[in-house]
């Protein structure tokens, strides 16, 4: 044991949830049947459960410590001043740890002695430094297996800080099986039985589901220097003692419970995570599909339609007069050459504002970022697809009306349909699901490993 309790660096509590007390669980032990290597392996599992569930850190943490199955460990909690050192020091039977009539426990301060860890932690009070206040806390919540919570009978009731502790450390016991002794101090303080009676029934009303130990360490302490027994057996240490010794045998049991139990919350999580995951890429992947199905169908049937209603000009009887060229005397007069280039262009139009609208109801709209020109007239998919150049009538057959060209033209614009903003975001979704369900997959099987089965 350290011949006085030591002082320990005030810290906080480190983000990966780690103790900042040296031998309260480091990675030594963590997978106990895996060889060499383990501790980085251990830290690099829990960061992989960490990266999807992070709420779940503090739990991690007390993984670490159980699996480290360090000695049992004792500590005390409750407002400063109420005597928990003293206490510690009374159950220990050596001055271990610093005792005052001031505030003076401000970092945790721990001591090895009969096979138990003690831990000294600085009194809870929501108006003094808050540094303390994690230090207790995370002292009963991730270093304690077994919580001495202590209260100065001279106080009276319990106040709602006090209380509400309580109740989350029987909470907390409920679920993870570790153990809370509750602790009526400094006794001797009262004026006489008449005074303690009363303290007892305030408290017994405020929190009737445990019965306190009555304890005086200054009895305890008079007792043993004047060696008066029964002093001694009055104290209430004696009896709180062996309260301890019995509550330290169910240590191991109560770990094994609360191991499993930590392992089965985080596993089942994961694998509510996973099925949530595998659904939401399902119905991405769904809609992704669904989407494409609806674009080529519905572009098939807008070319079948504008092909029907082009025939009428591309199979029109006689030349194609739209390809002789006019002369000059021609400037000012209405030829056949000019009546047919009108015709075409007039069909074309109109195929391409059918084709237009249909590519605008699926969201294909603008050239992707790359592509664009910053002349507005030319940044259009439509552009991009059929150019610009005067369509004559073997044009407009080879484009819309042979299946060659008609199918040429709907890649390209398929291709466009897979660049458009939605389709892209869309894609990124997906993407982003698949990496989560690869992170979950991950830390199942990390948590596996961490669990010794891997
Ligand atoms: N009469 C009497 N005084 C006690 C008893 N226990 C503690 N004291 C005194 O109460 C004062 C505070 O005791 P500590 O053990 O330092 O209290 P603490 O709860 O550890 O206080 P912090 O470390 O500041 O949180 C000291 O002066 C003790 O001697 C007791 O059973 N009887
Ligand atoms: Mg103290």
């Amino acid at each position: 044991m350290t011949e006085r309790g030591q002082r320990l660096p005030e810290a906080p509590p480190p983000a990966d949830g780690a103790s900042p007390l040296p031998g309260a669980g480091g990675d030594r032990g963590q997978g106990p049947s895996h060889a060499g290597g383990a501790p980085d392996r251990a830290q690099h599992a829990r960061t992989d459960v960490l990266a999807v569930l992070p709420e779940r850190a503090r739990d991690l943490a007390r993984l670490r410590v159980l699996a480290a199955d360090g000695l049992p460990v004792v500590t005390v909690m409750g407002k400063y001043n109420h005597g928990k050192s003293r206490l510690l020091n009374e159950l220990l039977g050596h001055d271990a740890f610093a005792v005052a009539d001031r505030r003076q426990t401000v970092a945790l301060a721990d001591c090895e002695r009969d096979g138990v860890r003690w831990l000294d932690a600085p009194g809870i009070d929501a108006d003094v430094a808050t540094a303390d206040d994690r230090h207790a806390m995370q002292a009963a919540w991730l270093e304690s297996d077994i919580r001495l919570f202590v209260h100065a009978a001279k106080e009276g009731e319990l106040d709602a800080r006090e209380l509400a502790m309580l109740e989350a450390l029987l909470a907390d016991g409920e679920r993870t099986s570790r153990q809370m002794l509750f602790v009526l101090s400094q006794v001797d303080q009262l004026a006489g039985d008449d005074q303690l009676a009363a303290v007892l029934e305030a408290i017994r009303r405020q929190l009737p589901q445990v019965e306190p130990y009555q304890t005086s360490s200054a009895r305890h302490r008079r007792g043993l220097e004047g060696g008066k027994r029964l002093l001694l057996e009055n104290s209430g240490i004696p009896h709180l003692r062996e309260a301890l010794a019995q509550a330290r045998a169910r240590v191991p049991q109560a770990r094994q419970h609360e191991t499993a139990l930590l392992f089965l919350e985080i596993r089942t999580e994961l694998q509510a995570l996973r099925e949530r995951c595998l659904q939401e890429r399902d119905a991405l992947r769904r809609r992704q599909r669904e989407q494409r199905q609806r674009f080529v169908h519905g572009l098939e049937a807008v070319f079948a339609k504008v092909g029907a209603d082009l025939r009428e000009v591309i199979d029109a009887p006689g030349p194609d007069h739209a390809q002789t060229v006019d002369s000059a005397a021609d400037h000012y007069r209405q030829t056949a050459a000019k009546l047919e280039r009108a015709r075409i262009q007039v069909a074309y139009s109109r195929a391409c504002i059918q084709i237009d609208g249909f590519l605008v109801g699926h969201g294909v709209v603008g050239l992707p970022s790359a592509q664009r020109t910053g002349v507005r007239a030319m940044d259009s998919v439509m552009v991009a697809v059929m150019g610009v150049s005067v369509k004559r009538r073997a044009d407009l057959r080879r484009l819309f009306c042979e299946p060659a060209g008609a199918r040429q033209l709907q890649q390209e614009f398929l291709r466009y349909f897979e660049l458009s903003d939605d389709r892209v975001a869309l894609a990124a979704s997906l993407a982003a699901t698949s990496t989560k369900l690869d992170a979950v997959d991950k830390a199942l099987s990390s948590l596996r490993w961490l669990e010794g089965g891997a």
